[in-house]
């Protein structure tokens, strides 16, 4: 009997090209090949579909330099340029028939990416993957749709208006006003922390909006919550959804949160810890808040819950992240790492997951 194959689907045209490539090499690094044929599949910061290596040593951050999916490999076509669901290269040869793929891990950030459009497209194809499904992933990428699923099961969270596309602030300023400094104005779909902005004064609204409406249209403004940003991870295998000790992003500095440039760029003014030291009441109340979250949005196999704790104890549930980062060092990780489970485990536990579930509805 053959080894079921095991695709890694990563790089892309997104900002985060180069955190997905990261990415790849330590899920590459993970996957059992005595258990599983490998194949890599990247995406060029073009959009270019390629076979790439499946040597994680070929996508290590070399001198702050971050690894990037080159042209040099065959070209594989997307799903949505083929008549028959095979990928294939330039010449028409068949570099892997899709029919051959017994799982994949879609490491992509950003539009076409994390937020259902690939895992529509393996769906159309009949190939398993790894993590959320199509409605799951769609709601995890937009905290209107997001806070909607969490409200509706029952979860407290922060308040906060949605501006449609066009729609002009002065138009919502008494609901705006209802909901007090400071607020969060967010792009509403964006899968990083670009565009978020603490607003202390009214006066700043307006810039701090334009400034989200560049990362989309859509925007969310919430009544800023004041608290510890305490993160859950959570696994569901087996039909068992379990979660993991809490870690907590510590800023410093003159951050005023967790923002793009402490989490990608400047390091040094942010710390995760992992355990964090919380009352065992209150820790319990935040894993059973994301064990909710999850089950909210309909998530499946993994994600990140994220929540705020404010000195009082009481517990606000912030967002879902069906697609956490997930490089060796990253929180998710780590969170499992505090629990026993170690990467290549996770890696093991996540793919076995994925090839036992059922296509279709499920
Ligand atoms: F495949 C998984 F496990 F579901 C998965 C997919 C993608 C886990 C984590 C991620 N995350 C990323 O790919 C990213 C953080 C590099 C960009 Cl969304």
């Amino acid at each position: 009997t053959r080894k079921p194959t095991v695709a890694v689907l990563f790089g892309g045209r997104s900002s985060e090209h180069g955190v997905s490539c990261v990415t790849a090499g330590g899920v590459l690094g993970a996957i059992d090949r005595d258990r599983y044929d490998v194949v890599a599949v990247g995406i060029t910061r073009e959009g270019r579909w390629t076979r790439a290596s499946t040597d994680p040593s070929d996508w290590r951050i070399v001198d702050g330099i971050m690894p990037s999916v080159t042209d040099e490999g065959p070209t594989i076509l997307p799903p949505r340029q083929v008549g028959d669901p095979e990928w294939r290269s330039d010449d028409g040869a068949s570099v892997v028939p899709i029919g051959a793929i017994d799982a994949v891990f879609p490491l992509l950030h950003g539009p076409y990416g994390e937020d259902g459009t690939i895992q529509g497209a393996l769906e159309l194809v009949d190939v398993r993957y790894v993590g959320s499904g199509v409605l799951a992933s769609a709601v995890g990428m937009d905290k209107q749709f997001m806070k909607a699923a969490f409200v509706d099961a029952g979860l407290p969270v922060a308040p906060g208006i949605v501006l449609q596309p066009g729609q002009s602030v002065a138009s919502r300023m008494p609901e705006l006003e209802a909901l007090g400094l400071p607020v969060f104005v967010k792009p509403a779909r964006a899968g990083s922390s670009m565009g978020i902005s603490k607003v202390t004064s009214w006066d700043q609204l307006q810039a701090a909006v334009a400034d989200a409406v560049k990362h989309d249209p859509k925007v969310l403004i919430e009544a800023g919550i004041v608290g510890r940003e305490i993160e859950t991870a959570v696994l569901a295998t087996a039909g068992d959804v379990r979660t993991s000790p809490q870690g907590e992003i510590v800023t410093g500095g003159d951050h005023a949160f967790y923002d793009f440039e402490a989490k990608y760029l400047d390091e040094s003014h942010v710390q995760l810890l992992c355990p964090t030291l919380l009352d065992d009441l209150v820790a319990g109340q935040v894993a059973d808040y994301a064990r909710r979250a999850f089950l909210a949005v309909g998530a499946e196999g993994l994600a990140r819950v994220d929540c705020f704790v404010a000195a009082d104890g009481t517990v606000t549930v912030n967002e879902i992240n069906t697609m956490p980062g997930f490089t060796t060092t990253s929180m998710y990780p780590r969170m499992w790492a505090a629990a026993g489970i170690a990467y290549p485990e996770l890696v093991e536990a996540l793919i076995q997951e994925a090839l036992a579930r059922p296509l279709g509805l499920r």
